[in-house]
């Protein structure tokens, strides 16, 4: 018996398909690699931005989290980015809430260091830009951070956080224990938006945040035409003929080619 030799062709007829959304703490879920994809966890210092180099899964009071920090057993001196494991159980350590599927970073101890979560932008285009920093920690006063989000370097915010969100159904606590930052950004290919937290005035004890950015492609505001006019409800002039918003000369030729005709049916010598 002759054998048939079957060829199975899977043809993946869609093109290689990017990313057009990005949302920190899902991105962030198991990110044993860093930088992971358009995300960088690090720190920024006197000379820049550089990556956390020692990444750690760390079961920690029955919860899993992995961890981004400056080095082992360092979670201090340039800060640390981490997240509780997507279906982990809650746990409170070190004076905070922490829960699964949450990022919770503690700015870093070193003089001028700037813990910071760095988004690389992979393509010219509009993007939808929403950050959030929110205090985690219970003891008094809750997270005191300050935050930036910048922009090639440059803060385009800068506030605080002051406060605790509180646990599943508490009243959050604190002068400010949330706050966010939402616009639309025109972005160049390797602009990057640095999303970071130091500890403020009180320095970084019990300082854990959740962090979250999320980013999203966005189409251009689109330029209002003629044809709008009519769905914004005031509609062309009767004389615009040609209907370029705009009654004259051109609108007077079209009028014109037509001049003395008729097409009276009842008169004949009314032709044309
Ligand atoms: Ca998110
Ligand atoms: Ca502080
Ligand atoms: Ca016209």
């Amino acid at each position: 018996m002759k054998k048939t030799l079957v060829t199975v062709c899977v043809l993946l007829l869609s093109s290689v398909l990017f990313s057009e959304t990005w949302d920190l703490d899902l991105d962030f879920e198991n990110a044993t690699v860093n930088p992971n994809g358009a995300w960088s966890y690090g720190y920024i210092d006197g000379s820049g931005f550089a990556l956390l180099t020692d990444g750690v899964f760390d079961p920690d009071n029955g919860s899993a989290r992995y961890c981004w920090r400056y080095a082992a057993d360092d979670w201090d001196t340039h800060g640390n980015i981490q997240k509780i494991l997507e279906g982990e159980a809650n746990f409170e350590d070190y004076n905070s809430y922490r829960y699964g599927g949450e990022m919770c970073s503690g700015p870093g101890e070193a003089e001028g260091v700037r813990t910071a979560i760095r988004w690389t932008c992979p393509a010219t285009g509009n993007y939808s830009v929403s950050a959030m920093w929110q205090g985690l920690s219970t003891k008094s006063g809750g997270t005191t951070v300050d935050v930036t989000l910048e922009l090639n370097g440059t803060a385009i915010f800068t506030n605080y956080v002051a406060g605790f969100i509180g646990r599943p159904g508490e009243e959050a606590t604190g002068t400010q224990p949330e706050v966010g930052y939402d616009a639309v950004l025109s972005l160049a290919e390797g602009d990057t938006l640095d999303m970071t937290i130091t500890g403020g005035a009180d320095g970084i004890s019990s300082d854990c945040t959740n962090m979250d950015l999320e980013i999203a492609k966005a189409s251009a505001p689109s330029t209002p035409t003629c044809d709008d006019l009519v769905t914004m409800g005031s509609g062309y002039f009767s004389m615009d003929f040609n209907r370029d918003c705009y009654v004259n000369l051109e609108d007077f030729a079209e009028f014109a080619l037509d001049w003395l005709k008729c097409n009276d049916p009842v008169d004949l010598d009314c032709i044309d």
